[in-house]
């Protein structure tokens, strides 16, 4: 049975958001707010082709996409870097690579039990959320 990350995932926890959010050039006021969201992710699948929809109560981020296509990410509300994206498959991970100005900038999602992981790149930082199945 292939992977299945549709559903709605709960945040729980985080790990040096601090330093990505550092390592993106996120100013100060923005950061402390950002710090203090739980996010909550609905991610649609169908095959390859993906929809991530990330909400708060301060900034939503919503990314569609089907692997292995190459796509324009604007990154509006997050640093706002325009990147060109690409997912692939590795193993039972989805890994995207963020090409643009910020070397060494991505993400990884993989689901453990009734937990969804994604670990966020940007140069020397990695960031580590952790969602429960709502
Ligand atoms: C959208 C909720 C978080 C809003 C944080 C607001 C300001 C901080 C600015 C920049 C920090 C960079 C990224 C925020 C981290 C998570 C938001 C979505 C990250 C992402 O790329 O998720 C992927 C994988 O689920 C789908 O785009």
């Amino acid at each position: 049975m292939p992977v299945d990350f549709n559903g709605t995932w709960n945040f729980v926890r985080s790990e040096n958001f601090e330093s990505y959010m550092l390592a993106l050039g996120i100013d100060f006021a923005t950061r402390k707010i950002a710090n203090l969201l739980k996010p909550q992710k609905v991610i649609k699948q169908e095959g390859d082709s993906f929809s991530i929809s990330t909400t708060s109560t301060f900034r939503n981020y919503f990314v569609q996409f089907k692997i292995g296509e190459e796509f324009d990410e604007d990154n509006k509300g997050l640093d706002n870097r325009k990147c060109t994206s690409v997912v692939t498959w590795d193993n039972d991970k989805i890994v995207c690579v963020q090409n643009g100005e910020k070397r060494n900038r991505g993400w990884t999602h993989w689901i453990e039990g009734d937990e969804l992981y994604l670990e966020l790149c940007c140069e020397d930082q990695i960031s580590r959320q952790v969602f429960k199945r709502g």
